[in-house]
């Protein structure tokens, strides 16, 4: 088992001496579920955003990746023995050099990568999106998972640009594939090459192994060698309600794929009153036992056809009939309960719902926004604080402010978090938020009050770039204060608390509003999910006071 509370200090450097503040990331089992009955296990496994999952083994130990989009350190990394609790292990990309996400839009930055092992060393391989600098594919490689991981080597950023990359180790090649243009926009076409892994050169003219079965967006492609034949696995219908994995057989990698009879291997787009939709963008591994099993992206909405939590990763057995062809789960129907692997429980440790910030690094659950500024947040400043120094970067900027955030995993959660914090001018604000994207934030402030006498709190929702104030109210003294985020299904509440003056309710803002629906309609597809987290900015300007947060409490009110 992977240490689940040390500090490593690998990351630790790396990250410190990128960021010049001590930063690191300590492993912290907080993404992990409770312990499953060794019979069933809960879907998702790992609930929160956390798309496009890929998976490999060694041995008997699991381990797996998923994008990170705009959020740094980029691509966590899991582990787990039994398949259904998972304990993040670190990120492949730690370091500004590795990932530097400047620029870069909401949804954008690293997508869908894939995780392979071969010859003792670990291969993660995705692409960044939409930075000015630098996009395109890239693969970093590691022996030991926790890092540290190499420096990126790019490939293939030639005219077919390309997305969703993979690689398959067979037979002594390296075989790399990724979406590219197809015959319209929303129909790309797979490509396959074979690579030198020591250099990134292809061996070969890059060519259309795949093309799809019809629907659109053919991608999230992998290709494997199962029971003596190439498979190749892909997404298709897009990533939203219509999303489903079709499966093609071959005699070569390069194929050609015969399509399966029973496409779709996985889909629930014909099922749209269950509580998991948009099922697809699988990845598979095979145990001892002669099973297969796939780790895969869906969503849980609320009323009906809004989710707000991102996409999420889900497990389901393959089973492939008496003549070959793979379906996941049960003809491609999956449970939120479903009969566990046939391996060993074993359970990850429960998370402590506070974190006091008195350890020498964050915990592995914090995410900044892009690329962090070093000077922006540190926990040594004032020992036992994490101290923001809210620079002139506002959470609306598409740059990175003094934030830190964490997946919302849970529909019913209440974080809590206790602030120290005296503004001295008006443009001073500190406080929690949620955080779906640049645009679409709901922020509780603590600013000096508008009268110029004392502090307030403020509520305000920003929704695509507008902010409207929702909820106000004076606070005594100016002490330490705790703020409150109470989320259900669809609605969050906030409230303050200021020294031993009693709570005050600011006023509740819909979950629906940072819907992934909803704000696919103000233009960009909206591909990650609501964060929550500590922030300070001072609006334009730096602010002259920080904001030292004593703890913060994320208390989920549901399994
Ligand atoms: C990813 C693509 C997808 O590249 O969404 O659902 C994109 N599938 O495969 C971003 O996660």
């Amino acid at each position: 088992m992977p240490p689940t509370n040390r500090w490593t200090p690998v990351a630790v450097a790396a990250v410190a001496a990128v960021l010049g503040g001590g930063w690191g990331f300590v492993a912290d089992p907080g993404q992990a579920k409770p312990a499953a009955t060794p019979r069933t296990f809960a879907n998702p496994i790992l609930p929160g955003m956390y798309p496009d999952p890929s998976i490999c083994r060694v041995g008997a130990d699991f381990y797996l990746v998923t994008s990170s989009f705009e959020y740094f350190p980029g691509v966590p990394i899991f582990h787990s023995r039994d398949l259904v609790n998972w304990t993040q292990i670190g990120h492949a990309l730690t370091r500004a050099s590795q990932l530097d996400l400047a620029g870069v839009y909401s949804s954008g930055g690293i997508y869908a990568p894939t995780l392979r092992h071969h010859a003792g060393r670990f291969y993660m391989i995705t692409t960044l999106v939409g930075s000015p600098k630098r996009g395109g594919n890239f693969f970093v490689t590691a022996e030991d998972p926790r890092g540290p991981w190499s420096e990126p080597v790019w490939l293939d950023h030639g005219e077919h640009g390309g997305f969703d990359p993979s690689l398959l180790f067979d037979a002594g090649e390296v075989y790399y594939l990724r979406d590219g243009n197809g015959a319209t926009p929303d129909h790309p076409r797979v490509y396959q090459a074979r690579l030198d892994p020591a250099t990134g050169a292809l061996r070969d003219a890059m060519r259309v192994i795949w093309e799809g079965t019809g629907g659109i967006w053919p991608e999230g492609a992998h290709v494997y060698k199962m029971h003596g034949r190439y498979y190749l696995f892909a997404a298709e219908g897009g990533t939203e309600y219509g999303h489903a994995e079709m499966v093609g057989r071959g005699a070569s990698p390069f194929g050609p794929f015969e399509p399966s009879p029973h496409n779709p291997a996985l889909t629930h787009r014909d099922r749209r009153e269950h509580p998991i939709q948009a099922t697809g963008h699988a990845d598979l591994v095979e145990l001892d036992d002669g099973t297969t099993w796939a780790v895969f992206l869906g969503v849980r909405p609320q009323e009906r056809v809004l989710h707000h939590l991102g996409r999420e990763t889900f497990l389901a057995p393959v089973r492939f009939s008496a003549d070959g062809w793979p379906t996941i789960g049960d003809g491609g129907r999956v449970e939120l309960r479903m009969p566990a692997p046939a391996l060993p429980p074993a359970p990850a440790p429960r998370l402590a719902a506070r974190d006091e910030f008195d350890r020498p690094a964050l915990a592995l659950a914090w995410n900044f926004v892009r690329t962090p500024n070093g000077a922006d947040a540190s926990l040594t400043a004032r020992p036992g604080f994490l101290r923001l120094a809210g620079s002139a970067v506002a959470l609306g900027d598409a740059a990175s402010p003094a934030t830190i955030v964490r997946r919302q995993q849970h529909f019913r959660v209440r974080c809590r978090a206790a602030l120290e914090f005296a503004p001295r001018e008006g443009n001073e604000e500190a406080g929690l938020t949620v955080r779906a994207s640049d645009a679409f934030h709901y922020d509780l402030a603590i600013r000096r009050a508008a009268s110029g006498h004392g502090r307030e709190a403020v509520l305000t929702s920003h929704v695509a770039g507008t902010a409207t104030v929702a909820g106000r109210a004076a606070l005594a003294g100016d002490g330490a204060v705790t703020l409150e985020i109470s989320a259900d299904e669809t609605a969050y509440a906030f409230a303050v608390s200021a020294g031993s003056g009693a709570r005050q309710p600011l006023g509740t803002l819909p979950t629906r509003t940072l819907s992934s629906e909803e704000i696919g309609k103000h233009g960009k597809h909206h591909f990650t999910g609501a964060m929550i987290g500590l922030y300070a900015t001072g609006n334009g300007r730096p602010s002259t006071a920080p904001a030292d947060f004593d703890w913060f409490e994320y208390a989920p009110e549901e399994d």
